[in-house]
């Protein structure tokens, strides 16, 4: 069974075309996609719940108050662990609402963990991966951020730490979760992506990634990354994982 989170802040322009990209993708597996609607001030909730109602295989999570991308996360990760998920080999899949992750990476993703791998990312950096459409100072900015992360937190074959689409293996997100809480992201920015992966890491024995073009020109209104929070929630996470001795693990590599 797969479960697709997609945490939604003001995604009413694009939610639509990512539900039917999808729902054509997904048409060959047992699937559930879970919305959570993190306080949008537009129409995102009665469009997720309008698709819920026609196509019995969406949820809808609503947030009174914005808690952020950490936050919704959180909340679409725990709502499948302890609510939906019967099964270890289940698979939880996330990624962003805005239309800009094309559904097409799933079946790859999916092929990697039924190859063994515990978690499996789409990389902007992986041979074939490509970002269309994004300003040069974003692209530098998440290759940088990308970089010192590393630097900090080295995890071989990773070279894409913050980008949202990822496919974890739910034994291994339920071995994380059972440690850490509802600590597992704290981070409430967009450093929670991050986050979550340097805490579920140390509990895989195989990560890999799959080429993922990012189609940020289909992107509609503004990004909802807050750049200086971002930074700060980098440096944060810097500083309180380092001091919770977070050290890098071996895995088997490919
Ligand atoms: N829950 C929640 N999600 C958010 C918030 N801000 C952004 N998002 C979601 O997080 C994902 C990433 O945001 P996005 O605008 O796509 O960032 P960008 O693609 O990096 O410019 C999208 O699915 C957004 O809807 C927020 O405050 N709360
Ligand atoms: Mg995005």
């Amino acid at each position: 069974m797969l479960f697709v989170v997609l945490p939604a802040y003001n995604e009413q322009a694009s939610l639509g075309y990512l539900l039917e990209d999808l729902h054509t993708v997904l048409n060959d597996y047992s699937y559930r996609i879970i919305v959570v609607n993190d306080a949008s001030t537009d129409q995102t909730l009665d469009l997720a719940r309008e698709y819920a109602s026609r196509w019995g295989s969406i949820s809808v999570l609503n947030h009174s108050e914005n808690k952020g991308l950490g936050g919704a996360l959180q909340t679409g990760i725990s709502h499948v662990l302890n609510e939906l998920s019967k099964k270890p080999e289940d698979i939880l899949i996330t990624l962003d609402a805005d239309n800009t992750h094309p559904a097409d990476r799933i079946p790859l993703l999916v092929q990697k963990l039924e190859e063994g791998s515990d978690l499996a990312i789409a990389s902007r950096y992986a041979p074939g991966g490509e970002q269309i459409g994004l300003s040069l100072f974003r692209k530098i900015l998440s290759w940088g951020a990308g970089k010192i992360m590393s630097f900090f937190f080295p995890i071989a074959g990773v070279k894409d730490y913050s980008c949202g689409y990822r496919a974890y293996r739910v034994s291994i997100l339920r071995r994380a979760y059972n440690n850490y809480g509802e600590l597992l992201m704290e981070s409430r920015s967009f450093a929670a992506m991050v986050e979550l992966l340097i805490k579920v890491v140390p509990f895989c024995q195989k990560i890999s990634e799959v080429p993922l073009i990012l189609h940020y020109e289909r992107k509609q209104g503004k990004s909802k990354m807050k750049i200086v929070s971002t930074i700060k929630g980098y440096l944060t996470l810097i500083y309180r994982l380092k001091k919770e001795a977070w050290s890098s693990v071996e895995w088997v590599e490919e």
